[in-house]
């Protein structure tokens, strides 16, 4: 954690169709000072798309050019960074990362909801399956700025909003989850 900032960087990640970019917009609704940062629109918005796989249908971002793009924001702090994986993010930087969870049949719902084709919903739901993602976090950040987060249902959401919300105002006095 660093003392620096005046308000900390927060990750919201997950598997796709989990709730990240929901949180993000509540949190931006509660919390003044927060800027949403969701990755694959920057990634767009400022060409920092490497290729886009055609098997798996999603682009593949150039991460060093996209850290390059936001570092000074991240410095300045007050960033919630909404994307499915976290590793990119030197730790350095990042306050709290939020990994949420969601049972694999309300994924299942979402995702089909979202139109995704079959083989897409299965990798998704295998990559929440086998909690790849809390593992990436696990892998490159300490385990205390780490809080997984359940988002099944609309009160997980607004619970987990209220949650955020008070561990940002109490940065950086707080280092507990
Ligand atoms: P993500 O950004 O992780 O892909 P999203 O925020 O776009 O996910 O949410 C996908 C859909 O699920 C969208 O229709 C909103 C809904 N949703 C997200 N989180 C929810 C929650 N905790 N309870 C009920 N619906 C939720």
């Amino acid at each position: 954690m660093s003392s620096e900032r005046h308000f900390p960087n927060i990750i919201i990640t997950g598997t796709p169709g989990c709730g990240k970019t929901s949180h993000c917009e509540m949190l931006v609704g509660m919390l003044a000072e927060v800027k949403h940062f969701s990755i694959s629109d920057i990634a767009k918005e400022r060409k920092c798309i490497a290729a886009h796989d055609k098997l798996r249908d999603c682009d593949i971002v150039d991460e060093d050019k996209l850290l390059d793009e936001i570092e000074d924001d991240l410095e300045e702090g007050g960033i919630l960074v909404d994307w499915h994986a976290c590793e990119i993010f030197p730790e350095s930087l990042i306050d709290l990362v939020v990994v949420l969870r969601c049972k694999t049949d309300v994924i299942y719902d979402r995702l089909t909801e979202r139109g995704y084709k079959n083989s897409k919903i299965q990798e998704n739901l295998d990559v929440e399956i086998m909690e790849i993602i809390v593992e990436e976090a696990r892998d490159n950040y300490d385990s205390s700025i780490i809080v997984e987060l359940e988002s099944n249902t609309m009160e997980d959401l607004e619970q987990n909003c209220d949650k955020i919300s008070k561990w940002f105002y109490n940065f950086p006095t707080n280092s507990e989850n």
